[in-house]
């Protein structure tokens, strides 16, 4: 059975119906551009094929029931109680978040039953959370006709993850989810949301995911701290400079120029920043050229980029790059998304792929004295409402 079938299954038998919606909402990864998005700077994320299928129906109890596939909980809440808050139940909290901030906006959300359940490694730095909060973004969005288009709906779930899980990222990983489109990369300016596909080829670069196995329990408050760096460094350069409103508008120059203003910290924060952004615009030049090589080097850069002055990196994520970088056909590697943990992405000649995986798990596995996990990823379409299964459930 598939994954999509047993999710509508399991609301059958809880409800007592049939769902009236099911919809598939991806994790991401991002190819270059991190700690960009929330200083209104580029990224280059795709949708992948790891993602989250949901149940939905609207009640007349006016209740909102949630239920978690893969942690077999459920949560419930009268909508009567609004304002929502957030409650114990991390995972239901992307959900009431999305909910509540429908709400905010004025829109009329009645009560729902909702069955979840997917593929994303909780963790791993591919978005499981805005996944989340997408796919029941888009899910309420036709179950009651609100008419939002999709870059609302994104900025809906930013805002939920904001409030109800108290981490103030930037709006990549919920573009991805709910914009990306099959087989390519989308490039978002975040300051001023103008963005560009790229085709961007699997069968001529591979992209493969190592995972680290490892979760910081620290990553929210020290990815809340960067972001506060980030807005001294502004504050700073907003003094001599009126029109820098955020790193987007700074230039190397001027950090350079008031590097004592800054202090080292924060001076390290901006470089990284504004460089980084240099990247992203270096390698879609690049892949437009079709240069793989030279793309995976400024893959390489933004590495040492975030381990030395973003200061994201963990041991386990430079090793992996550090491995990745000697095996013949890699292109270029890096840790992803916010750090401390995660993925590192990989981008590999076809080729190439059973080799670079054999060695990769065996220096890791030498180094860790455990196994590596590793994903082959293809890059999908965003969240989609799903033809209705005909499987009787
Ligand atoms: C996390 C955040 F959610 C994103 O907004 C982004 O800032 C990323 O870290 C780092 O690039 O995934």
């Amino acid at each position: 059975m598939s994954l999509a079938t047993s999710v509508a299954t399991a609301f059958a038998e809880r409800f007592g119906t049939t769902p009236a919606l099911l919809v598939r909402a991806p994790g991401r990864v991002n190819l270059i551009g991190e700690h960009t998005d929330y200083n209104g700077g580029f990224v280059l994320p795709a949708a992948i094929d790891k993602e989250i299928f949901f149940a939905v129906a609207p009640n007349e109890l006016g209740l909102i029931r949630l239920f978690s596939y893969d942690k077999q909980e459920q949560h419930e809440v009268a909508l009567r109680e609004a304002p929502l808050q957030p409650g114990p139940l991390a995972w239901a909290n992307y959900l009431l978040g999305v909910t509540a901030q429908l709400q905010q906006r004025g829109l009329a959300v009645g009560g729902f039953d909702c069955v979840f359940g997917g593929t994303i490694p909780m963790g791993a730095g591919l978005s499981s959370s805005a996944a989340v909060e997408c796919g029941l973004a888009l899910a309420l969005n036709e179950l009651f006709n609100f008419g939002l288009n999709r870059l609302t709906l994104a900025q809906v779930a930013q805002k939920a993850e904001h409030e109800f899980a108290g981490v103030r990222c930037g709006l990549m990983d919920q573009f991805a989810s709910l914009l990306s489109q099959a087989g390519q990369v989308v490039r978002l300016d975040c300051r001023s949301l103008e963005y560009e596909y790229f085709p961007f080829d699997t069968q001529a670069a591979q992209v493969v995911l190592c995972n680290s196995g490892v979760k910081h329990n620290l990553a929210d408050s020290e990815y809340n701290l960067r972001r506060q760096q980030c807005e001294q460094g502004v504050a700073v350069l907003h003094r001599y400079y009126p029109h820098v409103q955020s790193l987007r508008g700074a230039t190397l120059q001027q950090v350079e120029a008031h590097r004592a203003q800054l202090g080292d910290l924060v001076y390290r924060r901006c470089r990284y920043v504004i460089e980084e952004n240099e990247r992203v615009l270096t390698a879609c030049a690049e892949l437009n050229a079709g240069n793989l090589p030279a793309f995976g080097q400024q893959l390489y850069a933004s590495h040492a980029g975030l381990r030395d002055d973003y200061e994201v990196s963990c041991p386990e994520l430079d090793t992996l790059v550090e491995l990745a970088r000697v095996v013949p056909g890699v292109y270029g590697a890096r840790m992803m998304g916010g750090g401390f943990g995660g993925c590192t992405i990989n981008l590999v000649a076809p080729g190439q792929v059973e080799a670079f995986q054999a060695t990769m798990a065996a220096g890791f596995e030498a180094r860790y004295g455990r196994p590596l996990e590793m994903y082959q990823a293809s890059i999908v379409a965003g969240v989609s409402a799903l033809p209705q299964l005909t499987a009787a459930y």
